[in-house]
């Protein structure tokens, strides 16, 4: 009796659940946990992935050259951005994204929004969840787009969806 009254109240559950997915469109994310393949555990898991590896977030590194190495990412991944607060030896960094791949071109950062501020890399850092299957431009952006130009610290990412079967 137990086991029914739990089925009918997680069926309702799913269901209103659903009924709240209608309400911006298909959620592809919610889709895969009903439908995806599970047996695979290790693969769904999202990864949390530390920007530029042991390098961190810093002038001078090819962040591009980075991210096409490590990818591809998945959505529900983490990024990590790992920098020091600003101080007497370090430059300040951050974390802008783009609107869009013209300004990422350009590193025109007056158009980019910042998500991280320059102290927020300290510790653990900056975490950066991937939610939406979209392309993810991003950039330091201090010195009005110089570290973006000349320092590399720019990269694109777009999140794929998990595979339906572990890759060989
Ligand atoms: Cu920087």
């Amino acid at each position: 009796m137990v086991l029914i009254l739990l089925a009918i109240t997680t069926s309702i559950f799913e269901v209103s659940m659903a009924n709240k997915d209608w309400s911006f469109g298909f959620n592809y994310t919610d889709w895969w946990s009903r439908f995806g393949n599970h047996q695979n555990k290790t693969q769904q898991e999202p990864r949390k992935i530390i920007v530029g590896g042991s390098e961190h977030w810093h002038f001078g590194y090819n962040y591009t050259d980075w991210a096409i190495k490590n990818g591809p990412f998945y959505l529900n991944d983490t990024l990590v951005f790992k920098y020091d607060a600003p101080n007497a030896t370090s430059f300040p960094h951050s974390v802008y994204l783009f609107p869009n791949f013209g300004s990422f071109l350009n590193c025109d950062v007056k158009k980019a929004k910042m998500v991280a501020n320059p102290k927020q890399g300290e510790g653990e850092g900056f975490e950066f969840v991937l939610k939406r299957w979209q392309p993810y431009y991003f950039a330091c952006g201090e010195r009005n787009g110089f570290h973006c130009n000349n320092g590399n610290m720019k990269f694109a990412v777009m999140p794929m969806f998990r595979p339906f079967w572990p890759w060989p």
